[in-house]
């Protein structure tokens, strides 16, 4: 999984956004249909407006739709 460093401060990116077709979430960079969705029950709420998904920390680290040009650190997959 990953880390917990940081993710009692902070919203981070995780790679994920509907900037081609709004609604159409797409992970970043392998451009995937996600195959897991963790919403907050207000979310997706953006439309156009609100593209990349960030692990809300407001939200308990649900999932919010968001401007992408938010400043975000990312969460990353590691490779094992
Ligand atoms: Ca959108
Ligand atoms: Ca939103």
């Amino acid at each position: 999984m990953f880390s917990s460093f940081h993710l009692e401060k902070q919203s981070v990116w995780i790679g994920i956004a509907d900037v081609i077709t709004d609604g159409r979430w797409i992970t970043y960079p392998d451009t995937m249909y996600p195959t897991y969705l963790n919403w907050d029950s207000r979310e997706p709420n953006g439309k156009t407006a609100e593209n990349c998904v960030e692990m809300a920390k407001g939200y308990g680290y649900k999932w919010n739709d968001i401007s992408c040009s938010h400043v975000r650190k990312f969460i990353c997959e590691k490779a094992r």
